[in-house]
């Protein structure tokens, strides 16, 4: 069998994203959890094999593979079944610009390490820091709502690649009580992605190691 190690964290949405890539396509994997809030990603040892020191990173055929959406291309290339993206070109660009209006714009604003800085290196109170959350989930889900199908997912009749960005985003837009009331289908892409097992089983509460 495969040795497919996935280094990640519970509450990690990019590290959420591949999870639900990898139950999906069906493969099984080991977890090695990589608590962000201990620096343990920012060890020497696995500084030498993933240098941006995030999650996720996964172990496969020999190799670290990091970026969580270089990964999932990489788990579509290799097991093909169910696809992230569509062969045909113009869906494949749609797909991925829906993808990577969560990847590219709105989780770089949003992910730990900007939260901590605007913290400890601007000053800045929990109040302004969950202002500027909310504002920037909210700018990049009002594009990604006016994207998005009236009914099923953004994948038609089974999610892709933008539906696996999306609830992760959501998931951590609620913790940090962003109001959706402007997003109903993304609410309800969401709703019907969390009946799914794959995306239920990825679920951070469901990977928590236990304390
Ligand atoms: N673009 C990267 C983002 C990875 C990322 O930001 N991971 C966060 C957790 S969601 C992380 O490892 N943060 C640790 C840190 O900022 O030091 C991806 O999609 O994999």
């Amino acid at each position: 069998m495969t040795d497919i190690t996935l280094y990640d964290y519970w509450r990690s949405s990019a590290s959420y994203r591949v999870r639900i890539a990898l139950n999906l396509k069906g493969v099984s994997y080991r977890s090695v959890s990589k608590n962000l809030l201990d620096g343990s990603t920012k060890q020497a040892d696995y500084i030498a094999r993933n240098p941006q020191g995030f999650v996720p990173m996964l172990h496969i055929d020999g190799h670290d593979l990091t970026q969580s959406l270089a990964i999932i291309d990489y788990l579509d290339a290799k097991f093909p079944e169910p696809p992230m993206v569509s062969s045909d070109p113009l869906e494949r660009s749609k797909t991925l610009a829906q993808a990577l209006v969560v990847a590219s714009d709105i989780h770089p604003m949003n992910n730990l390490r900007m939260l901590k800085y605007l913290k400890h290196e601007m000053g800045q109170n929990q109040e302004a820091i969950d202002i500027w959350y909310r504002h920037w989930v909210s700018e990049g889900f009002k594009a990604l709502e006016a994207m998005a199908p009236d009914v099923g997912f953004f994948g038609g009749d089974a999610p892709n690649l933008a539906d696996v960005c999306l609830v992760p985003q959501i998931y951590n837009a609620l913790r940090f009580e962003t109001d959706m009331a402007a997003f109903p289908k993304l609410v309800r892409i969401d709703a019907a992605c969390n009946l799914l097992k794959a995306f239920h089983d990825a679920a951070p509460e469901q990977v928590k190691p236990a304390e």
